[in-house]
């Protein structure tokens, strides 16, 4: 999964860069700065040293020194004041700066912490909301990993509207389910009795007849049946994606699936993904509630009222939000394994 939301301490990522959320001295400080030199050691303090600094929004990279990561990137995050003051701007150029860092020193993996959510004040779901934005928009022309990393529970924040209006959904839905079920009772139950059958002795000559039938009908059924095998999870995916007028590089990386999964799936033709992959594929080709339904049905899978996850997905189908980072967004929040590979 290119982005994944994590619960760590970033200086325990071994990845080959973290990011620092630094000061414009680069000579370090308390939160995940303090963190990061004391894990570093005091070399990691002497080349920053050289550095002469960094301005707000900027990013500039050292070795990492005694931390598993290789590189530290070092930016410095705007002090929130009222989000009047280019705040946002400042934020989304930390990101976009050491994403550029980065590719520029060809790291593959990188952890970023929420920057500026802590001690310089800025509104942990907006600044949640910025780091998933920017990163995706990156993540849509370039491979990496990327990983935002949420130091404790409390750190972690989406919007508490979104949060009550899926909590309402979830509750909803349990009930419709069951009342669903006592309705579908109530059908049954009203059904007319079965008309009694006529019964006449059957011959041997009639017992010879009807198995021969069976036997060929049981051949022409099976012909028939195996003549319309289903078409399978990767013929739709890639079918909705021509349909769709997509490029297969859009349709992984919107799905937040890696590309290297996605070649598996387009060359095996009865590849079965995880439910986590083959919705996330449903998302990223915008599909209605009931196409969803059917490519999961393919790759064996349904969507069950019985469990938060589906209908945590069902909200966001039902809402036309297709944003998978939003939807993993609210699907951390709510405790549930997130959507991609
Ligand atoms: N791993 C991951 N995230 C962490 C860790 C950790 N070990 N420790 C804290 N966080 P902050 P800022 C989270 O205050 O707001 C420093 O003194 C934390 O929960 O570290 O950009 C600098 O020198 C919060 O969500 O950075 C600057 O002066 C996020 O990291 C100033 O603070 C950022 O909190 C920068 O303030």
């Amino acid at each position: 999964m290119p982005l994944e939301i994590v619960r760590n301490d970033i200086t325990k990522m071994k990845v080959d860069a973290i990011v620092n959320a630094a000061n414009e001295s680069l000579l370090g400080g308390g939160g995940v700065d303090g963190a990061i030199h004391r894990a570093a050691g005091s070399g990691l303090l002497a080349e920053c040293r050289t550095l002469g600094g960094c301005k707000t929004g900027k990013a500039k990279i050292t070795g990492g020194y005694n931390l598993p990561a290789k590189y530290v990137i070092h930016t410095v995050g705007p002090i929130y004041n009222d989000g009047k003051h280019g705040e946002k701007v400042l934020l989304e150029s930390c990101y976009r700066e050491s994403l550029a860092l980065a590719k520029e020193y060809q790291c593959e993996t990188v952890a970023f912490p929420l920057i500026s959510s802590g001690v310089y004040g800025y509104p942990k779901d907006q600044a949640l909301k910025v780091a998933i934005d920017v990163i995706s928009d990156f993540l849509l022309e370039n491979e990496m990993m990327v990983y935002i990393v949420i130091f404790d529970k409390a750190a972690y924040k989406i919007s508490e509207k979104l949060f009550s209006d899926i909590a309402e959904y979830i509750d909803d839905n349990y009930v419709d389910e069951h009342t669903n079920y006592s309705r579908e009772r109530i059908r049954m139950n009203a059904l007319p009795p079965m008309a009694p059958r006529t019964r006449r002795k059957k011959t041997d000559d009639d017992f010879l007849e009807m198995c021969d039938c069976r036997a060929m009908l049981a051949e022409d059924d099976l012909d028939a049946k195996l003549k319309q095998i289903d078409e399978s999870f990767s013929q739709m995916l890639l079918r909705k994606i021509d349909e769709k007028g997509m490029t297969d590089a859009e349709c992984y990386k919107k799905a937040n699936i890696d590309r290297k999964l996605f070649s598996k799936i387009r060359s095996d033709v009865h590849y079965k993904p995880s439910k986590p992959t083959a919705l996330a594929f449903a998302i990223s080709l915008e599909l209605s509630l009931a196409e969803t339904e059917d490519m999961l049905r393919k790759a064996g899978f349904a969507l069950s009222h019985s469990n938060k996850f589906d209908i945590i997905i069902e909200y966001f189908i039902s809402k036309g939000n297709y944003n998978i980072f939003e939807i993993n967004e609210a699907l951390f929040a709510f405790d549930q394994s997130l959507l991609g590979a």
